[in-house]
């Protein structure tokens, strides 16, 4: 039942009487206000998630489970690529959407967004992005395993490939590219390594974060004399590849939170390089034009 509509068609009588008891909502919110659907209510209590392995779902299911306000509500999974798609809608029409977002990602430098705030934590802090090689790596190939050991780059190398790889350059292109704007960095991985020969075989899940990190290190390593073996798979599968000997490496470890399940239930069945890349993230992220600054301000489904 809407008040402020049914005093102002009842006449004047009426809006006092409402107006009198306290019932009316002050006038500064103006009609509009009190009448517009809620945030849930116009996306009928769906965040747009990704892939449905991926350590954000995992985290997304949490939350649901975690913030009270957010029972009722409900995540689709779909892929990466529908998610950013949809998002280009939503923002295109300027209209409401809660996406499970991460940071590197090209949306970023393509639209006005915001994380919103998870006084939970339950999406984490800041997460860094690990390099992990199987045992004996680095005993078998100490040069390839040196250069993965040097590889770090910043959240901003790896969103410029991932944005070209938006445009549609070939992967393989786009770590050509990047490594060529960048040769400072790239020296300073190789450095004291001697050309190498080999293949080293690398595991990687194809989201773009990933396709990213991957094709630059390979390139780079093959810049050395290496040759390399790319295998795309799932993140459990992946650990397991390099927990039992499958894989050489994989550079797409996100921690402590997304992959940490993964991560602890192959703990010392592989050898981890440290980080590759500091300052990522995950969230909901929204447009910045929504009204909403925090999970907390989103309400349950009535
Ligand atoms: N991501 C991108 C992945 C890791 C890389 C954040 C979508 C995940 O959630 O598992």
């Amino acid at each position: 039942m809407n008040w402020k509509k049914l005093g102002l068609t009842a006449g004047l009588s009426l809006s006092l009487a409402l107006a009198a008891c306290g019932s009316t909502e002050d006038d500064s919110s103006g009609d509009s206000g009190d009448t517009k659907a809620s945030v849930g209510e116009q996306l009928e209590y769906t965040l747009t998630g990704i892939e449905s392995g991926a350590g954000i779902m995992v985290a997304t299911d949490n939350a649901l489970k975690e913030y009270e306000n957010l029972e009722g509500w409900e995540v689709s999974s779909s892929s990466s690529a529908v998610m950013t798609e949809q998002l280009g809608n939503a923002i295109d029409n300027e209209e409401p959407i809660i996406v499970t977002g991460w940071t590197p990602h090209w949306k970023f430098a393509e639209y006005d967004l915001k994380y919103l705030e998870d006084p939970k934590e339950v999406y984490g802090g800041t997460e860094h992005i690990n390099t992990i090689v199987r045992k004996g790596f680095k005993e078998d190939m100490p040069d390839a395993a040196k250069i993965l050991d040097n590889f770090k780059w910043s959240p901003e190398d790896m969103q410029s490939v991932m944005l070209e790889l938006q445009e549609g350059t070939e992967p393989v292109k786009a770590a050509q590219n990047w490594i060529e704007n960048n040769q400072d960095k790239v020296d300073e991985w190789t450095k004291g390594v001697e050309d190498g020969s080999g293949t080293v075989k690398l595991a990687y899940v194809p989201w773009q974060s990933e396709i990213s990190s991957t094709h630059v290190i390979s390139e780079v390593l093959k810049q050395k004399g290496f040759e390399t073996d790319l295998t795309q798979a799932g993140i459990g599968p992946m650990f397991q590849a390099i927990a039992e000997g499958d894989s050489d490496a994989m550079t797409s470890a996100w921690l402590p939170r997304t992959h940490g399940d993964h991560y602890e239930s192959f703990e010392e069945e592989f050898v981890d390089l440290g980080a590759n890349l500091e300052g990522a993230k995950i969230g909901l992220v929204v447009p910045d034009y929504m009204d909403i600054e925090s999970i907390e301000d989103l309400e349950p489904k009535e």
